[in-house]
């Protein structure tokens, strides 16, 4: 460790792509920073997951950077909805055209970030020994970063190689003649499944709950369309960034179709529920949570759109009993985060794959050759988890954070995450958090969340700049407050029945709390802009 730390203006944690743009706009401040990130490469989550079949849920036109006019024309999607390695690739070229990679530390995991008071620094220590000193330190780590392993008895016991979904390894996995095991059924796996069970001898999925899923529609992308796209891609980012085409796009449509209002459930008459539901299904994509307004705020509108895909299940599978164990019945359709598939009910009608319910059974043990459950012995050679992430708050627990006076992130988030609009904790100055618990994030396209988050930190920081202030705090009752709001605004929807991980309902002991901020993106702007307008209203800034 050198004797004296390395001084800078701001420390970043996490290359992807919160972490990349975050770096960018610091340069222009004329900030000095480095960004320390675990993986050999630039792109988050977009690095790790590497499992057959991973691509992004929202569209590639929509999921992808806006701040650059040149870069949005220069790059071009191949898919509606862009695989995982274009998605990398695509991170790749922003962090080289934007020369972005001198200032990454790669392969350097951040493990502590204290406060120290007397000083206004940070003091961020990693697991290769740095210790540098920040004024800010901004954590730019992810919402879905940490896997999930689950904590089954005997996993360690398995003969054969285990494979996380979220860890995949680099060099990829030929299942050609193996036989698989996959445990879980969220959105991994639902796009792991039938990959998977194109190239295996056979896969056994093992089902603790059912999921809603809806057809991609995935396709290479018409040039024509996508040249008439990029001659509006302004405006179509102006609309995005205010929430007025959906979060999730639907981006095939024409213009006048996306920002089209729903309208109500309740007030449409039975033909046009139906006629909607299958417009929506047709269409593909996320975008089928959309097709009313109410369909997460009215359990009988909810029920409607659920019921509408449980009878697409039974339409799709051929066998009644393995159709009805995928028919989802535990939650609202759309509170646990609605899965986008391509071809996921369809596998379950191969000779070559078994569905094992084991909802309200949890699996007895994973034993040499497979496992067991309620006292059937499964065996396979191959062992997939596609068991999810410690969500939202998992990487930054993971690391030793202290602020004011010593005081962990952990003892402050005991009862759940805290935080004045998903951007900063009260005892914690000059620490911010992009996309943070608190904000819209998951709930939103993230690239939209990310640009919006960083854009603030980068006003705010010239703001300090200009005027002369170093420190920024949170203030209690502001973030009190906020998070009151955060819980207001959940309650008056149906996510909180969802059992999800927007609540820490899948990590044993995690506080049950409804992360993100369902109020929209376009609300949720206006709130953080009012807050910049009034002065910085709810900090403490000196
Ligand atoms: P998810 O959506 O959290 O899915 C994890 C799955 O693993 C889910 O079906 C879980 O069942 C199942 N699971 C977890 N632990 C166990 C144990 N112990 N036994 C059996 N089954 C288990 O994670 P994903 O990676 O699929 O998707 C995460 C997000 O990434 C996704 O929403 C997109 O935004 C991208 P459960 O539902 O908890 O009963």
């Amino acid at each position: 460790m050198p004797e004296t730390p390395e001084r800078l203006d701001a420390v970043v944690v996490g290359a992807g792509f919160a972490g990349l743009y975050m770096l960018l706009r610091l340069r222009e401040l004329g900030m000095s920073a480095v960004v320390f990130e675990a993986g050999d490469g630039v792109g988050g989550t977009w690095y790790w997951n590497r499992y057959p079949g991973a691509r992004c849920d929202a569209e590639s036109m929509g999921y992808s950077y806006s701040f650059s006019p040149d870069l949005e024309q220069e790059w071009d999607w191949t898919e509606r909805y862009a695989t995982q390695p274009e998605i990398l690739r695509y991170a790749d070229y922003v962090a080289q055209r934007f020369d972005l990679k001198r200032d990454i530390r790669f392969e350097t995991r951040v493990v502590e970030a204290h406060y120290r008071e007397a000083d206004n620094v940070w003091s961020v220590a990693t697991d290769r020994g740095d210790e540098v000193e920040a004024r800010f330190c901004i954590m730019a780590t992810g919402c879905l970063s940490v896997p999930q392993r689950p904590d089954i008895p005997g996993l360690g016991d398995f003969e054969g190689p285990t494979y996380v979904t979220g860890e995949w390894p680099h060099e990829g996995v030929d299942f050609t003649g193996l036989r698989v095991g996959l445990i879980g059924t969220g959105s991994s796996a639902i796009q792991a499944v039938p990959v998977i069970a194109a190239e295996a001898e056979h896969l056994t999925v093992f089902q603790r709950t059912a999921n809603f899923s809806v057809p991609a529609k995935n396709g290479p992308l018409d040039p024509d369309w996508v040249r008439e796209f990029k001659e509006n891609y302004r405006d179509y980012r102006r609309d995005s960034r205010h929430g007025l085409v959906s979060d999730f796009g639907a981006l095939v449509l024409p213009d006048s179709e996306r920002k089209r209002a729903t309208g109500s459930f309740l007030s449409a008459s039975e033909a046009e529920r139906d006629a909607r539901y299958e417009e929506f299904w047709e269409v593909g994509g996320a975008r089928f949570m959309g097709a009313f307004e109410d369909t997460l705020l009215d359990p009988e509108a909810n029920e409607s759109a659920a019921e509408f895909v449980r009878n697409k299940i039974r339409e799709i599978v051929e066998d009644p009993e393995t159709a009805e164990h995928l028919c989802p019945t535990s939650h609202p359709i759309g509170t646990k985060r609605i899965c986008v598939d391509t071809g996921y009910y369809e596998t379950f009608n191969r000779p070559n794959v078994t569905l094992v319910d084991i909802a309200g059974t949890p699996i007895d043990t994973v034993t040499a050759k497979g496992l067991r459950v309620r006292n059937v012995e499964y065996e396979f050679d191959v062992l997939v988890l596609a068991t999810g992430f410690d969500a939202m708050t998992g990487a930054l627990l993971g690391m030793d954070i202290r602020g004011v006076s010593g005081e962990r992130l952990a003892d402050h988030w005991q009862a759940g995450p805290r935080s004045y609009l998903g951007l900063c904790v009260n005892g914690f100055p000059n620490l911010l958090t992009i996309t943070g618990p608190g904000s819209p994030s998951v709930l939103s396209n993230m690239m939209v969340s990310i640009e919006q988050h960083v854009d603030w930190v980068t006003e705010c920081l010239r703001h300090m700049a200009d005027h002369g202030l170093t420190r920024l705090e949170a203030k209690r009752q502001a973030e009190d407050d906020w998070v009151d709001h955060v819980n207001e605004v959940a309650n008056a929807t149906l996510f909180p029945q969802g059992g999800s991980w927007y609540l820490g309902a899948n990590i044993p002991g995690k506080p049950r709390v409804f992360m993100p901020y369902a109020g929209g993106v376009g609300p949720y702007r206006e709130i953080c802009n009012g807050v910049t307008a009034r002065d910085y209203e709810g900090f403490s800034i000196t």
